[in-house]
Parts: structure tokens; C-alpha cells; sequence
């Protein structure tokens, strides 16, 4: 069964691939499983019909047969979990793969969205001088615990896994701010993952609906 999956219509990134729809792309690229995306407008998330796939009408999400997936965290361990290539078969080096998914999502990816929203959202704001640099600092002490553990490894725990490709998807967010720049040895790990065919082949085809071409090799 081919899952479908959803994508913004317009992503305000304009294709940069910082939306979340790229980390499902990058893992269903990982283990060569073809998908469909249906793209969605900000109006038509917020109506009942994305509504009962998504409770908080975002993207993406996962449809597969009967099964109706939103969070990333969840969709991304479903796809490694049913198909070979992003988690170990040894149980203790897959428990650990997951444990630094999980540590992407619930310890690495707050304060990096929280410094964008205090950069977007609130730079207007009286107290956002200084606010931000309390939430950089934030950011800048995940980064160094991240990459006094990374050191000069080439991934988190042996093999490029979910936890990987979770991990780099998160720290992507963070480039543009230059504070990844601080960590020479993080930057590279996002580099790696970057340069992997299956990342490229996401990437491109999520820059594909900005640019209306199709990714080389695929029929539209
Ligand atoms: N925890 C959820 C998950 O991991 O799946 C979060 C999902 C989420 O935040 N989805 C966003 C969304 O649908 C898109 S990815 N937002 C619309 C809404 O809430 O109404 C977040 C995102 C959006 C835009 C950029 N960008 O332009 O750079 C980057 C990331």
C-alpha cells in the first residue's frame, strides 16, 4: 500500500525543506518506500476534513490503508518500524536509536523553536532584547552537550539511524540563526545527512511544489 502523506500547499520557507513534511520524505527516501503527498492550504488544515486526520490541523500527516498517523516523532518511528533501513535489528542499539529520537524531539527541538519564536514571533515585544539572548544561551547549552557527545563520530550511535535523521532534521532549523556555526563538528553531522541520496531525493521533491518542476527521474 502506498501511504499518502500532507505537505503545506505554500510552505512560508518557500521550499527550504524546514518544514516537517521533509523529515517524513527523508525517511520514507531511507527505506525506498514510494508516497504520495497531498498538499494542503492554511484554510483547508483547519477544516474538519484535515481536522479528523490532525487534531491541531498541521502537517504532516501519514495515511496508510487504515491507519491515519500526525507527529513526526510517531510517523517517522512507524516507517522504521515496518521497514528496514533506519533502525538497528540488535534490540539494545534500537532502543538507544529511538532514545535519541525521542531526545530530538523532546530535548533538542524546544529551545530551538523557541529562540525562532522569540526571533519571529515576538521581536516586537518590549522585553525581547532581552529575552533573546537568555534563549540563545538555552539553545548554545544543548548544542555544546550535543557535540561534547558526538565528538568526532560520524553519527550518534554507530549506524546513521531514525535517531539521526530526526536529530539532523532539528538542528537544520537552526542554521540560518548561525549558532550551528558555533559547533564545527554538529555543522559537519548536518552535512552528513544533507549529503545522503535519500535527504537529496526528499529535498528535492518538497522544493519541487515551489518550483513546479518535478524531481529528475519522477512523472508528474
Ligand atoms: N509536533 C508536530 C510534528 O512534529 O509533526 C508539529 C507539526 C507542525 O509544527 N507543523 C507545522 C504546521 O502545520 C508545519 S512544520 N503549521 C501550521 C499551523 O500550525 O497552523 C513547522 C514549520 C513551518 C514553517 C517553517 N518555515 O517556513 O521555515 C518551518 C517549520
Amino acid at each position: 500500500m502506498i501511504p499518502t502523506i500532507t505537505a503545506f500547499e505554500r510552505s512560508p520557507d518557500g521550499g527550504k525543506g524546514l518544514a516537517r513534511d521533509t523529515r517524513v520524505r527523508w525517511a520514507l527516501e531511507e527505506v525506498g518506500q514510494p508516497y504520495e503527498v497531498r498538499l494542503v492550504s492554511f484554510r483547508a488544515m483547519k477544516e474538519p476534513a484535515h481536522l479528523a486526520l490532525h487534531p491541531f490541523g498541521q502537517i504532516p500527516t501519514y495515511e496508510e490503508g487504515d491507519l491515519a498517523l500526525f507527529e513526526t516523532g510517531a510517523i517517522v518511528f512507524h516507517i522504521a518500524e515496518h521497514r528496514a533501513g533506519l533502525l538497528p535489528d540488535d534490540a539494545n542499539a534500537r532502543a538507544r536509536a529511538i532514545t535519541w529520537m525521542f531526545a530530538a524531539l523532546s530535548t533538542v527541538e524546544p529551545p530551538i523553536l523557541e529562540l525562532g519564536n522569540a526571533r519571529v514571533l515576538e521581536g516586537d515585544k518590549p522585553w525581547n532584547k532581552e529575552r533573546l539572548p537568555l534563549v540563545a544561551e538555552r539553545v548554545r547549552n544543548r548544542l555544546k552537550q550535543l557535540s561534547a557527545r558526538l565528538g568526532d563520530a560520524d553519527w550518534l550511535d554507530g549506524a546513521f539511524s531514525a535517531g539521526d535523521l530526526m536529530m539532523a532534521s532539528v538542528l537544520l532549523r537552526l542554521r540560518m540563526s548561525g549558532i550551528l556555526d558555533e559547533y564545527p563538528n554538529l555543522c559537519a553531522y548536518v552535512a552528513r545527512g544533507e549529503a545522503r541520496p535519500a535527504y537529496k531525493r526528499a529535498f528535492d521533491a518538497q522544493h519541487a511544489v515551489f518550483t513546479g518542476k518535478p524531481p529528475a527521474g519522477e512523472k508528474k
